[in-house]
């Protein structure tokens, strides 16, 4: 089954949307198999970024997700990883539309409070840096199929 890596930033930890966020994919109807609350690390944050590493923006990127904790995530169900994204938003948070997480909450494209994979091979590379296997939970909720 398809999983994908979210990572609530410190700004959605800080401004209290943590609840909200989850919510949303919870909501949506996919399904949570790993979730921490931690401190990320210089090199774990460079590592995760290393496709921006040659960006003027890469040394803010790394210092903003290092400043406060983040609550970092996997979700599995059909499609999540392009789901996910809609869910998501646009990068820029003063484009993306009413009803993401982005165009909801958020107005500055250096705080958009939330990552998420972007194809289904980033997730898989994702999900192995910032999880173990043993901290990810193989369940499925007792619903009839179409509940899913
Ligand atoms: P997304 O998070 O929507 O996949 P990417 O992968 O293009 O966006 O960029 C990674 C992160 O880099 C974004 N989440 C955003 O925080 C930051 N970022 C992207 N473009 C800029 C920019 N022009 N200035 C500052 N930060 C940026």
């Amino acid at each position: 089954m398809e999983r994908t890596f979210l990572a609530i930033k410190p700004d959605g930890v800080q401004r209290g949307l943590v609840g909200e966020i989850i919510r949303r994919y919870e909501a949506k109807g996919f399904t949570l198999v790993g979730l921490k609350f931690m401190n990320v690390t210089s090199e774990l944050a460079e590592q995760h970024y290393d496709v921006h590493r040659e960006r003027p923006f890469f040394a803010s990127l790394v210092e903003f997700i290092t400043s406060g904790p983040v609550v970092a995530m996997v979700w599995e169900g059909e499609g999540v990883v392009g789901a996910a994204r809609k869910i998501i938003g646009a990068t820029n948070p003063l484009t993306a539309e009413p009803g993401t997480v982005r165009g909801d909450f958020g107005i500055n494209i250096g705080r958009n409070l939330i990552h998420g994979s972007d194809a289904l091979e980033t997730a898989q590379r994702e999900i192995a840096l910032w999880f173990k296997d043993e901290e990810l939970v193989n369940w499925q909720p007792h619903l009839t199929p179409w509940l899913r």
